[in-house]
């Protein structure tokens, strides 16, 4: 492989750190479950406009291609290669009362985790048959979820296309096709495998072999950020007790995407802001001041619609489930404030 033809114009962090020096260093390195830089940075090359641009095969990566990795880490999550991650999640430490409990602003709120299984590898590179595995162990363990959070599993497979069209409209169902995704290997013999998890009320629900194995998600309309933490670490804590999770003292709980290492907690409030919406210097000098992201309200690289945004914590690694919460909810309070005052 010669070094990739990336554009001068091309601002991901793949572009930044992919120096010919790296490439040079890592061209010929292979993971013990097959994983090489080609693989690894495919997503990036092929889709010019990526943020990041890189994706793990599996744990080994992250140390493998560590030179490329680890300067990625760094600047997206503050995150040096000396540091340690910590876990806390005790709501007890999260100070989030409902921000808007007349709810005109937040239409919805949503706490998801990323998890994949211990000594299997991660999407980019995993077999089909390990990946049907890891669907039987997976859905295995939800059939034992009980009281609220007891559900049922709907394989995509099979899955008439207006049902799935409805669940991914609604909010509750990862999209099909993602061309960053298709890139990096993570569509490989699709749907197969592939399938969501929900309880009666679609409050709990788990993505199963989409990006990470497990997308464990707690959502619900309205602002109380507290009570979907609740729900969502009393599944964490329930199904940690069936399945063994991928996790490192550096880096936390293992993603195939190095933003979603750590805690690999996304806490979103979708919230309509039509004011502030027409200053977006004064909105992203709030998200930035809170470490926060913006984005559309299909989720990533998707737009706003009506003024309403999803607002989640942008790091993930190195700070606490309780933090990661935090700078959303910290963030959000001062969301509202601005938008009431440009509302006079
Ligand atoms: P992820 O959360 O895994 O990073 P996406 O950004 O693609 O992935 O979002 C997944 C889905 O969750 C999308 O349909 C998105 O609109 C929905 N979603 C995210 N946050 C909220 C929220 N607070 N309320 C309702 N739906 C949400
Ligand atoms: C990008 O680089 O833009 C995509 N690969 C997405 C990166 C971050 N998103 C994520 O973790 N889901």
């Amino acid at each position: 492989m010669n070094y990739p033809d990336l554009p001068k114009e091309c601002t991901s962090l793949l572009c930044k750190y992919l120096t010919p020096e790296v490439f040079e260093m890592l061209k010929e390195k292979k993971t013990a479950f097959g994983f090489t830089l080609e693989k690894a940075i495919n997503s990036g090359v092929e889709n010019i406009d990526s943020g990041i641009g890189v994706y793990a095969g599996d744990e080994e990566s992250y140390e493998l291609f560590s030179p490329l990795f680890d300067p990625i880490i760094q600047e997206y999550h503050g995150f040096s290669k000396v540091d340690s991650h910590k876990s806390n999640l005790d709501s007890n430490d999260l100070h989030a009362s409902d921000p808007d409990p007349e709810e005109k602003y937040i239409v919805s709120t949503r706490i998801r985790v990323g998890r994949n299984l211990k000594d299997f590898p991660l999407g980019p590179a995993i077999a089909q048959q390990s990946r049907l595995i890891a669907e039987k162990m997976i859905s295995g363990a939800l059939a034992s979820l009980k009281g609220e959070l007891k559900g049922e599993y709907y394989p995509l497979l099979g899955m008439s296309e207006s049902v799935q069209k409805q669940l991914i409209e609604d909010h509750f169902l990862f999209k099909e096709g993602d061309r960053f995704l298709e890139s990096a290997g993570l569509n490989r013999n699709w749907p197969e495998g592939r399938g969501i998890y929900h309880n009666e009320d679609k409050t709990f629900l788990v993505w199963v072999n989409e990006e990470d194995q497990l997308r464990i998600i707690s959502m619900q309309p309205g602002g109380d950020i507290k009570a979907v933490f609740v729900r969502l670490v009393s599944a964490v804590q329930t199904l940690e007790k069936a399945l063994h999770f991928a996790y490192s003292e550096h880096l936390g709980y293992i993603t195939s995407c190095p933003t979603n290492l750590g805690t690999a907690m996304r806490a979103s409030v979708h919230i309509k802001v039509p004011n502030l919406a027409k200053d977006m210097e004064k909105f992203k000098a709030i998200t930035d001041k809170y470490h926060l992201q913006i984005r559309g309200i299909h989720g990533e690289h998707s737009e706003s619609e009506g003024g309403v945004y999803d607002i989640s914590n942008r790091r993930r690694l190195g700070i606490t489930e309780v933090q990661a919460v935090q700078d959303m909810y910290d963030g959000v309070v001062a969301i509202i404030e601005a938008e009431k005052i440009l509302a006079k």
